[in-house]
């Protein structure tokens, strides 16, 4: 059921500091905004988790609150993917962690992936179907310094996807809100808009690399027979101990750079006993 919220899509930045606020005050400012309704408060105070930067001007939004990649875990994703590239062709020295891919963030929001992306791979075209929250990644990305490696694209993945090109997509669509934990399991043919299938079936338009950002209560088996015919590793993703979300990759990317705890899949046949019981 919905929930009323105040403030709906209000632009939230860091509360103004001042110079000789005493320590508990400043304590209690930093853990509650009340510009945030109270559902949104929890995600207030992960804001540091969300973006390490946040104090330097992070715009966010209702729906980028509750939907943003938090750090870490963005980080971790684009490590590995630049690391597909790096270990298929060995490029010059001075730039053994920057891989040149091009990677398409289809759901860019107001960009936790997508800065990492540009913090680790070549190029990133960043499409984001709501112009404010695109707007915001823009910004974001300047606080960040990585705007240069971004082409920012308003626009439907859906209907974008023919008509692009580049060695990997990231998705990370909307799951439906943060009710999503209210079935046991999620079930992926649930997803707002089209089903995980469909938006995979788009992706595979301009590679078969292709890496699932999804919540943390699916299926394996499921996430797995997305994509029958390709290999499929299955990351949980958690910060400060918390399971977050998990990332799913699927081809070439299963394959490298896999890191703990996480289940391969091969194509066809689950061979995970954690999930498979
Ligand atoms: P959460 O479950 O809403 O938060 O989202 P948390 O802190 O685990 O709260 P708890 O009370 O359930 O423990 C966990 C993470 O999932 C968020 O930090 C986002 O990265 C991601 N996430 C959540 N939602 C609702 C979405 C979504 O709709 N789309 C995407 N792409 N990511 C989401
Ligand atoms: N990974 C992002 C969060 C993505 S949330 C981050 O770390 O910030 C999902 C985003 O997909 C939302 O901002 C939503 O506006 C956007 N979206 C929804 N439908 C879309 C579509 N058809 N094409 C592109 N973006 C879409």
């Amino acid at each position: 059921m919905a929930r009323k919220r105040k403030n709906r899509g209000a632009k939230v930045g860091a509360p103004e500091q001042t110079a000789k606020r005493p320590k508990l005050a400043k304590r209690k400012l930093a853990d509650h905004n009340q510009q945030l309704p109270s559902d949104l408060q929890k995600y207030w105070r992960q804001r540091h988790n969300l973006f390490w930067k946040f104090d330097e001007g992070i715009q966010i939004d209702e729906e980028g609150w509750y939907s943003v990649t938090p750090e870490v875990i963005a980080e971790d994703t684009a490590a590995r993917i630049a690391q597909l590239y790096n270990t298929k062709q060995p490029i010059d020295q001075s730039q053994m962690d920057f891989g040149r891919l091009c990677v398409v963030d289809a759901f860019c929001g107001v960009g936790g992936n997508t800065i990492k992306f540009a913090t680790w791979c070549e190029h990133v075209i960043a499409i984001e179907i709501d112009p404010k929250r695109l707007e915001m990644a823009r910004h974001n990305a300047k606080v960040y310094g990585v705007e240069d490696r971004i082409e920012f694209i308003l626009g439907d993945f859906y209907e974008l996807a023919p008509m692009l090109k580049a060695d990997v997509v990231f998705m990370s669509p909307p799951w439906g809100g943060p009710e999503y934990t209210s079935a046991s399991v999620f079930d992926l043919d649930c997803l707002p808009l089209h089903s995980a299938r469909e938006w995979l079936d788009r992706a595979r338009l301009i590679t078969t690399n292709i890496v699932y950002f999804m919540p943390r209560n699916c299926d394996p088996r499921q996430l797995a027979g997305l994509y029958p015919e390709a290999p499929c590793d299955i990351e949980l993703n958690y910060t400060n101990g918390f399971l977050k979300a998990l990332t799913v990759y699927y081809n070439d990317l299963a394959m490298y750079g896999s890191s703990e705890p996480h289940a391969l899949f091969e194509p066809k046949a689950c061979t995970s006993q954690q999930y498979c019981p």
